[in-house]
């Protein structure tokens, strides 16, 4: 006890230096957002507890030895800090075990990496060289007798209780509530969150062993209770039948450049036009519902009218589940389809997954002659992506379903100089800045491909659909949002801010229409479908056909956020659409969104199931 009287245990030392480290990092660089005095007690506490956690280990050991534990677990740890922090800033997110296993997709984040590095993260190793420092001159380390390790210990179960009882005062049910992984780490830290998720991740593997298909009947008959009236006669039904069709996944477009300007010039003239041409069906309500697998979950919703999940991305996690893809569909009705990416053939693990789905031919960087010039950003640029496209796409035998997806306009928003056609915007976010001048491109390449498509007379007999995959501009951005769009963007603006691209053009159609109701992604596969005239036997979607008048009544995000057609609801507040306003609390802590909230979470809680359970390999899809 002498020695400690002295000199600070290092172990204690470390601990706290780690421990504020890790509090100005949470705060500072993560952005985690502070509403009471409360949680900022907790966000102080909890880095320490942690910290002192996995230092007090070493009292334990041998003298010899803890220096060397000391110095690596604060490498170790500030390594994982550092790697979710360049994680967050790209995705606003924590890292969860899944997204760890798409190292491929690490591997080409190289171009957008450097964006992501900061000089002033050199702070994040001071108290690593402290450490390292203080150990190799054994400062505070000393052979601990049985008395003094017990009650180091101790000391740590006292911190470990008093952070719980916090977290739980401040957040009941933390852990039954998963939609949010920011409360988890203000809560409980960034380390104790991983050990969570990894042990959600053994839960999840658990879960396939232990369907056994009595769940489905449930969800199939939620879903039929669910959709009104199914009205497969629809004016529209059919109009497209035997008609090609193009999907275009548009990288990162969101609704909110569309008919802006900057110097006069507007953002988006062919997309501005193109929504209004007799031909196209425009849906300006209609929101991405992706999660941690962007692009990759676009496409899931897209061809699996299922819901992505909430962690990971499922084209990794669940790649050899059984589906009922719209690529299986359509070519059972003899279609040929196919996928035009390019991008490594296994980013989003997309090679298996495109098989699992059943496409025909996926056509990636292998077959596109890819050189300096026409290479910037992720890759190929649009323009010359959709030149090459079309001999491949020439080929097609007919019908074909084939999906396009754009790369240019992707973060860090990045073109040449002389490829700009537009002024960058001057915000105090140079990522915004650039966003509208890649949107431009990507606009123009869009152009281009359609000009291409008359040129070789393939217009005529395709269906097109351009489809926003998810949003560009994150919450990190929102200042410099409200500067550009002059309104400050709250929760109900954030949501709004959700709204992609949706147009649906059919050439010979003539009767443009603008469509006000709320649409989502999970509603493509039936509306597709739809308008080809194919009735699909005992489906099960989530989604319905966008032009039904009986649709479901609400559009959800995966973070259990929701929109209906008069109320928005996202981060515990329930807003009116006409006033854009929180609405009062009525009696007791209910809001019209109340009733909303439990379907919702029911309906993904569902659609996980299916995914967890694998349980379509129970399910039979013919009569
Ligand atoms: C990668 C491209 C972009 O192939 O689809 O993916 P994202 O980062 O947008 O999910
Ligand atoms: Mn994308």
């Amino acid at each position: 006890m002498k020695v400690w009287r002295k000199t600070p245990p290092l172990f204690v030392l470390a601990a706290l230096l780690f421990g504020i480290k890790t509090y100005i990092v949470y705060r500072f660089m993560f952005g985690i957002s502070i509403e009471s005095v409360l949680q900022e007690f907790i966000l102080i506490l909890n880095p320490i507890v942690s910290a002192y956690v996995i230092f007090v280990i070493s009292v334990w050991l041998k003298r010899n030895k803890q220096g060397n534990y000391l110095k690596y677990m604060a490498l170790i740890g500030t390594m994982i800090l550092y790697v979710n922090l360049l994680f967050y800033r790209n995705f606003t997110d924590f890292i969860t075990v899944p997204v760890l296993f798409q190292g491929n997709n690490a591997a080409d984040l190289t171009s957008s990496i450097f964006t992501l590095i900061h000089f002033s993260d050199l702070f994040l190793f001071l108290d690593v060289i402290v450490i390292w420092f203080l150990s190799n001159r054994s400062y505070g380390i000393v052979q601990y007798e049985k008395p003094q390790k017990v009650a180091a210990t101790a000391v740590m179960f006292l911190l470990l209780a008093t952070n719980v009882t916090f977290a739980e005062m401040e957040r009941p049910m933390l852990f039954v509530r998963t939609f949010d992984r920011e409360y988890l780490v203000k809560n409980i830290g960034v380390f104790n969150y991983h050990l969570y998720d990894v042990s959600m991740q053994t839960k999840t593997r658990a879960q396939r062993v232990m369907a056994d298909g009595s769940e489905i009947q449930e969800i199939k008959d939620y879903i039929s209770d669910e959709k009104n009236e199914e009205q497969a006669e629809g004016e529209l039904f059919g109009i497209a039948e035997d008609k090609n069709v193009v999907f275009v996944s548009v990288e990162s477009m969101q609704n909110f450049v569309l008919d802006e300007t900057v110097n006069g010039e507007e953002i988006t003239p062919f997309l501005n036009d193109f929504k209004k041409d007799e031909d196209t069906i425009w849906f300006e309500n209609f929101y991405h519902q992706t999660a941690q697998g962007k692009t990759s979950d676009s496409e899931f919703l897209v061809e699996n009218s299922l819901y992505p999940l909430d962690r990971g991305a499922v084209y990794f996690t669940h790649a050899q589940n059984e589906y009922h893809a719209l690529p299986e569909v359509l070519n059972k009705e003899g279609y040929t389809t196919s996928v035009f990416h390019a991008n490594n053939r296994s980013f989003w693990n997309r090679d298996m997954m495109y098989e699992t789905l059943g496409y025909d031919r996926f056509y990636s960087q292998q077959e596109y002659e890819i050189t300096d010039e026409n290479s910037f950003g992720w890759g190929l640029e649009d323009k010359a992506f959709f030149e090459q496209s079309l001999p491949y796409l020439k080929e097609q035998t007919t019908p074909f379903y084939s999906k396009f997806i754009t790369l240019t306009h992707h973060f860090p928003f990045e073109l040449p100089v002389d490829e700009a056609s537009i002024d960058k915007l001057e915000t105090n976010s140079n990522t915004l800045n650039q966003y509208v001048q890649t949107a431009r491109y990507t606009d123009e390449s869009l152009q281009e491909f359609m000009s291409r498509m008359k040129d070789e007379g393939m217009y005529e007999n395709t269906m097109f659909v351009f489809m926003g995959d998810h949003y560009g501009i994150s919450e990190f951005h929102n200042s410099a949002m409200s500067e550009f769009l002059d309104k400050e963007i709250t929760g109900y603006e954030h949501i709004q801010l959700q709204r992609v691209p949706m147009m649906i053009h059919i050439p010979g159609y003539g009767e443009g229409k603008t469509y006000e109701e709320i649409t989502g992604q999970i509603d493509m596969k039936p509306t597709m479908l739809h308008l080809l005239g194919i009735e699909e036997q005992n489906e099960l979607n989530f989604g319905e056909n966008m032009f039904d008048q009986n649709r479901k009544e609400f559009v959800a995000m995966r973070d259990g956020s929701f929109v209906t057609e008069d109320y928005i609801y996202t981060d515990s507040v329930c807003y009116a659409k006409n006033s854009e306003e929180p609405v009062e609390v009525e009696n007791g802590n209910d809001t019209p969104c109340t009733p909303w909230k439990e379907i919702v979470s029911k309906e993904l809680g569902y659609s996980d199931d299916i995914i967890y359970g694998d349980l379509f390999r129970f399910y039979d899809f013919k009569e």
